[in-house]
């Protein structure tokens, strides 16, 4: 059998590059590529993406021979649609060429940068929202402005180059699951350029915009048996295609320098004046179940979530977290009815089209927790409200931490905090001392939540019940 040919890209005409994206990871391909394109194809403009990879050459080598086209695969439960995106103009690797990248930033074409860097993209201390400034990358961008490392760096040198050019300020489009994902990059961003060059700051402070976002679309990472399966359905071979579910919503404030946007609202964007209700429900519903299913699936032994949910402990246990646990703690946001959406939520759990492994939602936990569950319960021990379900998903991920499983097999732990959690947790014999020493990591636990005894407790009680009898039997004596 001939082997299939690659993609390749239409011939169709490429509006101008106005945006500059930060991360070409598979949720920015599932969701900002998308979500612009159909925005330009309804109403035009000069919205071309140029996409920047800040450290690996692993997608430009993907995207780069198919001319950046690349497909969109939307899984239902019932089947899957394909659709090829073609608003990537190009694609930089920063290290390989930092002054290319400032350079396309500094273009007075551009309107927007925007950024799906990951929490610990940020280098921001989750206790004060500020700035990590001994964080060695940041040390590194402070002394280099023609070659940053991270965004932060990028976003801030480039801004002053505009600055010393007579150039409006792009505006910074934060689409990463941090609470008040704008303001908290405003914060860093100036407290990057306090540290350069007090005027930069000021007229960052006074010019630039970062509006907040909500973004939320379950998109797994691309397995090679994806690449085959789509092969398989559409004769071509495409290595940078991305597997998301159908579900997809985007909430921004509308906040932008010049009101220069593309017509996002046109294609289901919805563009408010007040973001933060619908961040905290989507923070705390889903990639706070996301978390607890995450660490109490993995342990239990479970690959996905689509498998942890399918078993009914799981799903009722959730199902009582959000009633109990979760929604009380929540504003109203306009339009939405939490109940339904916490609804929604578990069907979108249980689409089995989505492998999305709970090893993938697993990494990272020392920069989700306090955004996901830790927020959650200090409002609770405040209201005397119950905490015993978000204390047992903090329970798991200090059991997942400790790096062994049930089986006793080591788990590949992945977090910037893995060495000093993992020393945490071995350097302690007793259940109770292990989750003294994991609560009193700052970077995690701030001191108020860490030092309520209803809390130390709780966890406690939970840790040495899923050390005795396991992940399953825990959450079914729960439920
Ligand atoms: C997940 C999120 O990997 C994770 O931590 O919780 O990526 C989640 O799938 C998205 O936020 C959904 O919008």
């Amino acid at each position: 059998m001939p082997a299939n040919p690659r993609l390749t890209r239409s011939n169709a005409p490429r509006p101008k590059v106005g945006i500059v994206h930060l991360g070409p990871g598979a949720f920015f391909r599932a969701f900002n590529a998308p979500f612009t394109s159909e925005a330009v194809a309804k109403s035009g403009g000069d919205w071309g993406i140029l996409t920047v990879s800040l450290r690996s050459p692993d997608i430009r080598d993907k995207l780069k021979p198919q001319g950046c086209a690349y497909t969109s695969v939307t899984l239902a439960p019932d089947g899957a649609q394909y659709t090829v995106i073609e608003v990537i103009n190009g694609i930089l690797v920063a290290p390989e060429d930092p002054r290319a990248v400032l350079d396309t930033m500094a273009d007075p074409d551009v309107k927007i940068v925007s950024l799906t860097v990951t929490e610990k993209g940020y280098c921001y201390n989750s206790a004060t929202g500020g700035l990590l400034l001994g964080h060695p990358d940041i040390a590194h961008d402070l002394a280099h402005p023609d070659a940053p490392k991270s965004a932060i760096g990028y976003i801030t040198h480039a801004l002053n180059l505009r600055r010393m050019a007579g150039v409006a300020p792009f505006s910074v489009l934060s689409c990463d699951n941090l609470p008040n994902n704008g303001p908290l990059t405003r914060a860093v961003v100036l407290d990057f350029a306090r540290a350069f060059d007090a005027d930069l700051a000021d007229w960052i402070a006074t010019h630039c915009r970062f509006p907040a976002t909500m973004v939320d679309r379950i998109t797994p990472a691309t397995t090679q048996s994806d690449i085959d399966a789509l092969a398989a359905a559409q004769g071509y071979v495409d290595n940078a295609c991305v597997m998301h579910e159908p579900f997809r919503q985007w909430v921004i404030t509308d906040d932008f320098v010049n009101d220069d946007r593309p017509d996002w609202g046109a294609v289901g964007a919805q563009l408010v004046s007040d973001v933060e209700p619908f961040e905290l429900m989507k923070l705390r519903c889903l990639n706070g179940t996301h978390s607890t299913l995450a660490y109490l699936g993995y342990l239990a032994g479970y690959e996905t979530i689509s498998e942890t949910v399918a078993d009914p402990a799981f799903a009722r246990f959730i199902t009582t977290l959000w009633a109990d646990e979760i929604i009380p703690t929540l504003p109203q946001p306009e339009g939405e009815d939490l109940t339904a959406y916490t609804q929604s939520l578990l069907r979108r759990y249980q689409n089995p089209a989505i492998r999305h492994k709970t090893w993938q939602i697993a990494m990272d936990g020392s920069q989700k927790l306090p955004q996901r569950l830790l927020g959650t319960l200090s409002d609770n021990l405040k209201a005397g409200r119950d905490i015993a379900g978000l204390s047992l998903a903090v329970a798991g991920w200090m059991r997942y931490v400790g790096g062994v499983d049930e089986k006793g097999a080591p788990i590949d732990v992945k977090d910037p905090l893995a060495a000093q959690l993992r020393a945490a947790y071995d350097s302690h014999d007793t259940p109770e001392s292990k989750v003294a020493a994991l609560l009193a990591i700052r970077d995690v636990f701030p001191a108020g939540l860490a030092e309520n005894a209803t809390f130390r407790a709780a966890v406690t009680g939970a840790f040495t019940q899923l050390c005795a009898n396991g992940a399953r039997a825990t959450i079914q004596g729960m439920t």
